[in-house]
């Protein structure tokens, strides 16, 4: 029988992976470094300035928190990931269609997270994952369809080793340290940027239809696309980076600032920055050029709300200005927040409010669309609807978590 060694769990992986991507994507982005620094300084004063800050999660967890965004090119590719995820503890929750947003993007998403309260306390990383939606008319013709299936399909963005690896730690719960660090670090370079020669005429092709789909399937590897640091103040951290001369993106996505309890999501982000990458051109010469991708995103959290809080959150954001109207909708505290039944709170204790851990569709599209030079062109052909979480589910042959049952539970 092989010998089982748990000197390293699951929640230390995922600390040492969430730490290894953030130092590579400093390195690769240098205006990420920047971004950390104004959240940590943001995070710090907030904290002296405001009694209950600490409220939505501790200094120490908030500073170090982090989400990042990866994008894959077929439901076999998120197959692998999940496989990857799994050894982290992470584990798929919710389904988010994008295609149909008021700028659509050719994709569905889940995130991988943790699920367990006490594991999100020891380290709550999670990343978007998106995956392209080939089978979706409006954005791919047979044609294009067949030739992004067969490029996908012959590209390898893992190395089986790695996924059986990830595999066995996941199966054994944790690992030996000699292994840990070997994993950590093979993992974390799967998302690194690649430095191999991008066909310049596939990846014009595809930018022509998707800016999104030209950086899923126009080239040979995928990459972190942002790792996004949480802030407890995200108005004063977006006014520190514009002092700093950084051009953030127009507005906040999601809530409106209000003077009650934050909910759900806010975010924001800089502009993607222009990255050295190298091109194939047609005649076979390869040559120097830069492309805008990636981008440094910032967020802060609130109380998590329920289907009824959700339904109320998605009317006040339909009204021309949700800001103006938003008391009509929600309480100003959180005893009446609580008392309501429209957010979840620890045993009904509104000093124990549960945090929301997931993402929010409206945002997320209007972060991808914030990012693109161009807008997506989707046609009027019919959209592909056999898109949702069962069949995403049974695609990676995975439970794919409902949120709401989540912070049901962890609101018990
Ligand atoms: C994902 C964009 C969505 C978020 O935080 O809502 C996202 C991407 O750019 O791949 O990360
Ligand atoms: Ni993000």
């Amino acid at each position: 029988m092989r010998r089982m060694t748990r000197d390293v769990a699951l929640w230390q992986l995922r600390a040492r992976f969430a730490a290894t991507l953030s130092r590579m994507y400093g390195a690769e982005v240098p205006a990420y470094t920047t971004l950390v620094e104004v959240a940590a300084e943001v995070n710090r004063d907030h904290v002296e300035r405001h009694g209950d800050a600490e409220r939505l999660g501790s200094l120490e967890r908030v500073t170090a928190e982090r989400h990042g965004a990866i994008r894959v090119g077929s439901p076999r590719e998120l197959a692998d990931v999940a496989d990857l995820f799994a050894a982290f503890g992470m584990y798929p929750v919710g389904f988010y269609d994008l295609r149909d947003a008021a700028s659509p993007v050719p994709v569905v998403s889940t995130a991988f997270r943790p699920v367990d309260p006490d594991e999100l306390e020891r380290n709550p990383f999670r990343v978007f994952t998106s995956v392209l939606a080939t089978g979706d008319a409006r954005f791919f013709s047979d044609d294009l369809r067949e030739r992004v299936e067969r490029f996908v399909a012959a590209r390898r963005l893992f190395d089986p080793a790695l996924i059986a690896t990830a595999r066995r730690i996941a199966a054994d719960g944790g690992t030996d340290s000699v292994t840990a660090e070997r994993f950590v670090a093979d993992a974390a370079a799967a998302f690194a940027l690649s430095r191999e020669p991008i066909d310049r005429a596939w990846y014009d092709e595809l930018a022509a239809v998707s800016a999104v789909a030209a950086d899923i399937a126009g080239v040979g590897s995928t990459h972190i696309n942002h790792l996004t640091p949480r802030v407890l103040d995200i108005d004063e951290l977006y006014r520190r980076m514009t002092e700093r001369g950084i051009t953030m993106i127009d507005a906040i996505q999601g809530p409106p600032r209000t003077d009650g309890p934050a909910v759900l999501l806010r975010q924001t982000s800089f502009r993607a920055l222009a990255e050295p990458r190298r091109f194939r051109e047609a005649d076979g010469t390869v040559s120097e050029g830069t492309l805008r991708v990636r981008f440094g995103e910032v967020e802060a959290r609130g109380v998590a709300l329920t289907p009824e809080g959700r339904a109320r959150y998605d009317a006040a954001m339909a009204e021309p200005d949700p800001a103006a109207v938003w008391h009509r909708y929600f309480p100003g505290t959180d005893a009446e927040l609580a008392a309501s039944g429209l957010a979840y709170y620890r045993g009904g204790d509104p000093t124990k409010p549960v945090v929301y851990e997931d993402f929010l569709p409206a945002s997320a599209a209007g972060i991808f669309r914030s990012n693109l030079d161009r807008e997506t062109r989707a046609s009027d052909a019919e959209g592909a609807s056999h898109y949702s979480m069962a069949w995403l589910s049974e695609q990676i042959g995975r439970v794919i978590y409902d949120p709401y049952e989540l912070y049901e539970k962890a609101a018990q």
